[in-house]
């Protein structure tokens, strides 16, 4: 008897707390210190959506970007200095941008709560409520906040960790479970790129010397091939090709119908079907239902990922320095 109301007692609260507490991150961690944090950044987020369509896949790469280098911890916002040459600049053919609606929307949250609201918290909120608005969806995934913003942001890192478009499926798995994501993660999570650009660099190998023969990606369907050759000189940097070809506008799961086609972009999307399960799980995500549901559970996760919480860390004043 005594036992059986301990039992309940524990598992009542170990329930508690596992659904308020993902690795330190809570549901509204602003209540009570700014309670008018999260609106804010939605409101700002819509405004700049607004004015710039492109911004929703902006922000949604940046965000995994952030992730995958030294955890969520807004690292990917901070400028190079004097003596470190920071993340932002070590990606040279993988153009983020969108920092400056970061700013914009952290400027309002300081007028309001000066020193509460980390720079991660606002990245991961701002991502996702950019896509709600773009595509007018009232249920994308759910953000936890609490997350503090790092004080160390590293080029050497961020070309570590970054999976490349260039990789295989066996280190794009690597990529991953070194962040303690799984393969299931990799295949649901690639779907971000339902939306948003790539630029030519990042594939015409594919086109024109897959193999140092002057020859052609034969996983690639020749008829897009031709497409993309139509697009994208050999050594063109600067063009820019939907990666979700005719439904990069619309997020939905698109992604995994062209995939199957032999349409994926880059030799990471491609890559997605030389592995038997990451196969299967393409196949299952083709439905969208399906899709929508998974990436709302990969999205936290990845939001979770190595994130400071507590005393780690700071808030900072402006998302691109340190504090001094
Ligand atoms: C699996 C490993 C991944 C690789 C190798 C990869 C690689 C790339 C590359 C090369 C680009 C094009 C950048 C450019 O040329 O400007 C891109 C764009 C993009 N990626 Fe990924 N990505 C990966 C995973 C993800 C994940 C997990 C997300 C988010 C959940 C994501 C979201 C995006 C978005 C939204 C864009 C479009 C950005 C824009 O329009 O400017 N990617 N990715
Ligand atoms: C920080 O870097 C961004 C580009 O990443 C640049 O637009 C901005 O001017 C820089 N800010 C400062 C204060 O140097
Ligand atoms: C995958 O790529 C890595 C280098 O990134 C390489 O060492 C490995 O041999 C490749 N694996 C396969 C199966 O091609
Ligand atoms: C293709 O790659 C090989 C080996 O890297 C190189 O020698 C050759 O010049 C390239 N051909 C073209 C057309 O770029
Ligand atoms: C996009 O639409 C055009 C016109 O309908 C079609 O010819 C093309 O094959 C489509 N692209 C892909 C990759 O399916
Ligand atoms: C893979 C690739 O295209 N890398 C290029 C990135 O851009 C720099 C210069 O900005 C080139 O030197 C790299 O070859």
């Amino acid at each position: 008897m005594k036992l059986n109301v301990l039992l309940m007692v524990f598992l009542v609260l170990s329930s508690v707390l596992g659904g308020s507490l993902a690795g330190g991150l809570r549901k509204n961690f602003y209540r009570v210190t700014c309670p008018r944090a999260e609106d804010i950044v939605r409101e700002v987020t819509s405004e700049n959506v607004a004015k710039n369509p492109a911004l929703p896949a902006k922000l949604l790469r940046m965000h995994f970007h952030d992730c995958f280098v030294r955890g969520c911890d807004g690292s990917v916002l901070l400028n190079s200095t004097a003596t470190t040459t920071a993340e932002k600049d070590a990606i040279p053919n993988q153009t983020l941008s969108g920092f400056d609606a970061i700013d914009a929307i952290k400027e309002k949250v300081e007028s309001e709560c000066p020193g509460v609201v980390s720079c991660a918290d606002i990245l991961a909120l701002a991502a996702r409520d950019s896509i709600r608005y773009k595509y007018n969806k009232k249920d994308v995934w759910e953000v936890l906040t609490g997350r503090r913003d790092g004080r160390v942001s590293l080029l050497t890192e961020a070309l570590a960790n970054i999976p490349s478009p260039f990789s295989n499926f066996t280190r794009l798995k690597q990529n991953f479970a070194n962040k303690g994501l799984n393969v299931h993660d990799l295949v649901v999570l690639s779907g971000g790129h339902t939306i948003g650009l790539g630029h030519c660099n990042a594939f015409t190998n594919r086109l024109y010397n897959f193999t140092g023969k002057g020859d052609q990606d034969p996983s690639l369907d020749p008829i897009y091939a031709a497409f993309l050759k139509s697009k994208c000189a050999p050594n063109d940097r600067v063009t820019t090709v939907e990666m979700d070809p005719n439904s990069s506008l619309i997020f939905d799961s698109n992604y995994y119908k062209i995939l199957k086609a032999n349409k994926g972009l880059f030799q990471s999307d491609a890559a997605l079907l030389t592995n038997r399960i990451a196969r299967s799980t393409v196949e299952q995500l083709v439905h969208q239902y399906a899709f929508f549901k998974e990436f709302a559970q990969s999205m936290k996760r990845m939001g979770a990922v190595e994130v400071l919480t507590g005393t780690a860390g700071e808030i900072r004043k402006k998302c691109w320095v340190v504090n001094s």
